[in-house]
């Protein structure tokens, strides 16, 4: 497992699952707004943005209780696409893992819209 933060300005990460390396998931630190609609995807084959062929995506809060899930969506197929709102300000977690195996992803998060489709 690997901590990333993210920062604002930064529209998207690429990173590795590695099951076999000990790298199973990634997490990855938000400090959101409450109130705000937020939107999160995991690119993976379906969406030609990395390897893994059927990524998921969930949220946490700081306290580490799941908010939300995404698997897989109408627009993305077998990647997630994740819109949720943050009850309140303050640090979230947003874990990407995948149900199939190791692979590469690029993660996006962004707010108020979804997040353009990698070409
Ligand atoms: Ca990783
Ligand atoms: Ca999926």
């Amino acid at each position: 497992m690997a901590l990333f933060e993210y920062s604002t300005g930064m529209s998207a990460v690429t990173e590795t699952i590695d099951f076999a390396g000990g790298d199973p998931t990634d997490i990855y630190q938000v400090e959101l707004v409450g109130g705000v609609d937020y939107a999160a995807a995991v690119y993976g084959a379906s969406m030609q943005g990395g390897t893994l062929q059927d990524p998921y995506l969930a949220v946490y809060d700081s306290q580490g209780n799941i908010l939300d899930i995404a698997d897989n969506s109408f627009a993305f197929g077998s990647d997630p696409l994740l819109q949720f709102q943050a009850p309140a300000d303050g640090i979230y977690y947003l874990e990407v893992g995948d149900n199939l195996g190791s692979g590469s992803y690029t993660f996006s998060i962004d707010h108020g819209g979804v997040p353009t489709a990698l070409t």
